[in-house]
């Protein structure tokens, strides 16, 4: 019989990404999702089928994060022999407006997840892989660049101190319970499934309505920050092989390349045969009260260790993204000169 995983945060970009890897690789997929008001479901779409089919290898679950009852009914229904811990309110941005939210889903949320599972190996004798998304937001300005495992944690942001909270204690769940339990300190990644709001998909949607004239301008914050910037698609095979490992361990997990906000209007407005400098402007509501200035992970251990590398670099990633927001820009034209929808969207919460 194949293995089973679990996987929380799979409505998210990594979650999709991640359940499509493991559905290849021949797993039974269990998702943790919460209710909404409206479907949630739109990135994992593509691999959802009716229950009742005997070829059904994603199931999901209800389930919070912040509800600790629930994780433990789902992990007693779905019997995983790993776990991946991807649910997060994960932009830093909002975790300014939302702090303790954000605390209770990151840190107290991961925590309560780790619980679940002890109790489950022990009651049941069962051993659980589990890997907890942790972020290179923890390294905050951190006095080196590159950042690797070795580099002091700085935290900028509720969302980093949250990240922090839950590193250590997946950490020390390792050392005084025996679990199997790894982090991978991850740093930017990207793709066309990106959510909205994140600076590089920002940037692809409005460069590619821009273009068809769906759009003016587009409001911006700190063009100067640096961040290294990955495909998902690459970043989730590593959480896959951190489980894999005869002992479980930490790993950064990044291209060691970066690039300005600035360099990626340049690489997305050029291929567009744009100008960004036509059509930027700054609104400092954008802004966070403590940035992060630059980000670069030395991956090497995971390379050396996992086997892992990227396939994907910035220029290919960019047009990626560019040449999926085109086609839904173009869709979108289609329908406003058709009458049949408004160009308006919410910007201003972008
Ligand atoms: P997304 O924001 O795309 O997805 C987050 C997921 O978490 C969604 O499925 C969301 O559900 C779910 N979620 C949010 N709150 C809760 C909750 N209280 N209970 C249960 N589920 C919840 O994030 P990514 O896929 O980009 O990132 C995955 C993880 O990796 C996150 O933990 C993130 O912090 C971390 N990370 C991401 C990096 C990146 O560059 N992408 C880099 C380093 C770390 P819903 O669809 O209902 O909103
Ligand atoms: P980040 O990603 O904060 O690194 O967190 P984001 O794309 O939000 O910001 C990257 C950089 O761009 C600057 N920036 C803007 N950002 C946003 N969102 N919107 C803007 O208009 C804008 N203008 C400039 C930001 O100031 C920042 O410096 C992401 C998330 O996926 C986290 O969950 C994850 O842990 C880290 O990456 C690694």
């Amino acid at each position: 019989m194949g293995k089973r995983a679990l996987i929380t945060g799979i409505t998210g970009q990594d979650g999709s990404f991640l359940a499509e890897l493991l559905i290849d690789k021949g797993y039974e997929v269990h998702g943790v999702m919460r209710r909404s008001s409206t479907f949630t479901t739109e990135r994992i779409e593509h691999l959802y089928r009716d229950i009742h089919e005997p070829d059904a290898r994603l199931k999901l679950h209800y389930g919070d994060l912040t509800d600790a009852s629930s994780l433990r009914r789902v992990i007693t229904l779905a019997q995983p022999d790993e776990v991946y811990n991807l649910a997060a309110q994960s932009h830093v941005r909002t975790s300014f407006d939302q702090p303790i939210y954000t605390a209770e889903t990151v840190a107290i949320g991961a925590l309560n997840l780790l619980e679940a599972i002890r109790d489950y190996r022990d009651s049941t004798g069962r051993e659980i892989r589990i890997y907890q998304a942790s972020s290179s937001e923890m390294y905050g300005n951190a006095r080196e660049c590159p950042q690797s495992e070795s580099t002091p944690f700085s935290p900028r942001s509720p969302y980093a101190c949250a990240k922090v909270h839950a590193f250590w204690q997946t950490i020390n769940y390792r050392d005084a319970y025996g679990l199997f339990a790894c982090n991978g300190v991850l740093f930017n990644h990207e793709s066309p499934r990106r959510g909205e709001t994140f600076v590089s998909r920002k940037i692809t949607r409005a460069a590619t309505r821009i273009k068809l004239g769906l759009q003016k301008t587009l409001y911006l914050g700190n063009l100067d920050a640096k961040r290294d910037w990955g495909y998902a698609g690459d970043y989730v095979e590593a959480m896959w092989l951190m489980l894999q490992q005869h002992d479980p361990d930490d790993y950064v997990v990044a291209t060691g390349q970066c690039h300005s906000v600035r360099d990626f209007l340049n690489e997305t407005f050029a291929y567009l045969d744009l100008d960004w400098q036509d059509h930027i402007e700054v609104d400092p509501r954008y802004f966070r009260p403590t940035e992060v200035h630059e980000l670069r992970g030395d991956a090497s251990k995971a390379r050396n260790l996992l086997g892992w590398k990227p396939r994907l670099r910035f220029r290919g990633l960019v047009r990626m993204m560019v040449d999926h927001d085109a086609k839904m820009a173009e869709q979108e034209k289609t329908l406003v000169d058709a009458g049949l929808a408004t160009t308006q969207m919410s910007h201003e919460w972008h």
